[in-house]
């Protein structure tokens, strides 16, 4: 979804209100050509020299109906302004940083549900651990979507997906509706009611907030309801968790890659992490590092004041990105060692254009904080990135230099 090669709410947009339905699509096509044709032009006029604000030029007709209307607790100038989170009440992972510190050596450190980071080093020991209660899972990895027939197949195929991350990971469904709510348990996944949304979309930040209130573990995320992971996720966390050259005790965290799309999955494709790996390999296409499908914080992150983004839209992913890094978290680029497969139906891959309101998160971004320099959100200008050593290994590394457009 990011707000200039746009992004994919086909899964995780749509959201509980299901806007932007059959009378948009006929859109489809027109759009996805002008999206593709001005993306040049927009990106030298928006992005290098802020001229006036591209979303009119694209959408002038959304321009006028913008309202404002929840932008959370939203603060004018935060973004302006780069502050490293306040020394004392929201250390991110600082108390389990320091157990972890003062035990180094012993391989399963004891756990408590509340203590986050005591990763057993082996991934069956953490396996067993979180199983037996003892350490909490990974991450709880959350998405949203709304009925739609044309998806059907898409949705299964990650229902399935995310359970088999079970239990390193924690899958949540946010819906309203008893029958997607049922398809969602029946897959292991934990359901929550959609508690706010504008336009008819859930709201970002809420969704992460009652995830946080709600379950314990030691990562949140949420991710587009078109996307499937592999195990690969499982080591990358595990491997940025427990690297401790990362500030993970002074800053909040920030785990984002891009992602590689998929044409038209098919069920056997998508049965395995290996299949899904092979699949990858022979059809798939890493996309835009522009723009972002996940968004994986720690328990502590600023979710609270964070503006009322709402998911499916354009802006709001690189937006995120880039307050985390002005904020000086650490926020660490995952592309080489997480595969995320987007499953590219026939909307496409910008189909962040063409929904109703699709300007919706970039007209209020833009009036809380007037310029924003979308590009210093893409996925390259993450000051961290994971790679893969000979054997295999995830390590974690500072980036040398910033990339231009950051
Ligand atoms: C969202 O789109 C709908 C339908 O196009 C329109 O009626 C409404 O005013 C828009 N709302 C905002 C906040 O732009
Ligand atoms: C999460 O952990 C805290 C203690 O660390 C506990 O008080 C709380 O009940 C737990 N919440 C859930 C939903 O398990
Ligand atoms: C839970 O599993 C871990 C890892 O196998 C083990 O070390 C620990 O003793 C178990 N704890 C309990 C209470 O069963
Ligand atoms: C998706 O799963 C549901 C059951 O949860 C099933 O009824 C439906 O036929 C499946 N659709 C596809 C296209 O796989
Ligand atoms: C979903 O249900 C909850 C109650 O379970 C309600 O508070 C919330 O407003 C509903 N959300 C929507 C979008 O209708
Ligand atoms: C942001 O702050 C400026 C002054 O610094 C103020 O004029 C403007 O109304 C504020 N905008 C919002 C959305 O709060
Ligand atoms: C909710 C919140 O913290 N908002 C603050 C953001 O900034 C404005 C000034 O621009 C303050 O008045 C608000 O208190």
């Amino acid at each position: 979804m990011g707000l200039c090669c746009g992004g994919t709410p086909s899964g995780g947009g749509g959201g509980a209100g299901g806007s932007g339905g059959s009378s948009r699509k006929q859109y489809w096509g027109m759009l996805m050509l002008l999206a593709v044709a001005c993306s040049g032009l927009y990106v030298m006029l928006y992005y290098r020299a802020t001229l006036t604000t591209p979303s009119l030029l694209l959408f002038p007709r959304l321009a006028h109906r913008f309202r404002s209307t929840d932008d959370g607790n939203a603060n004018n100038t935060s973004l302006l302004i780069s502050q490293p989170p306040s020394a004392s009440s929201s250390l991110p992972l600082s108390a389990a940083f320091a157990k972890k510190t003062s035990s180094a050596g012993s391989e399963m450190i004891k756990a408590s549900p509340g203590s986050s980071l005591n990763l057993p080093s082996s991934q069956e020991a953490l396996k067993a651990a979180i199983l037996n209660g003892t350490s909490l899972p990974l991450l709880t990895l959350f998405s949203t979507w709304a009925e739609r027939d044309d998806l059907q197949l898409v949705r299964n195929l990650t229902l399935r997906n995310w359970g088999q991350l079970k239990p390193f990971i924690r899958p949540v469904l946010f819906t309203n509706s008893s029958k997607l709510e049922a398809q969602a348990r029946s897959h292991g996944w934990e359901t929550l009611p959609v508690s706010k949304v504008a336009i008819g979309v859930p709201i970002l930040k809420y969704m992460y907030l009652d995830a946080i209130k709600k379950f314990n573990s030691t990562l949140y995320s949420f991710a587009n309801g078109d996307i499937i992971f592999t195990h690969s996720l499982v080591d990358s966390l595990q491997a940025i968790l427990s690297d401790r050259s990362l500030p993970l005790d002074k800053n909040h965290l920030l785990v984002v890659g891009q992602r590689t799309n998929v044409g038209m999955v098919k069920d056997t494709e998508a049965a395995t992490f290996d299949a899904i790996a092979k699949v990858a390999k022979a059809r798939g296409k890493l996309f835009t590092t522009m723009a972002e499908d996940f968004f994986i914080t720690d328990r502590q992150f600023d979710w609270n004041s964070i503006p009322g983004v709402v998911i499916g839209r354009v802006a709001y992913d690189n937006w995120l990105v880039l307050h985390a890094i002005q904020q000086k978290y650490v926020v660490v680029d995952v592309t080489k060692t997480v595969l995320a497969v987007h499953q590219t139906s026939k909307s496409g891959n910008f189909e962040g254009f063409t929904h109703a309101n699709s300007s919706y998160n970039d007209l209020m971004l833009k009036k809380l904080y007037k310029r924003i320099h979308y590009m210093g959100g893409c996925v390259d200008c993450a000051p961290w990135r994971t790679l893969k050593t000979a054997e295999g290994r995830v390590v974690v590394e500072k980036r040398a230099k910033k990339a231009k457009h950051c």
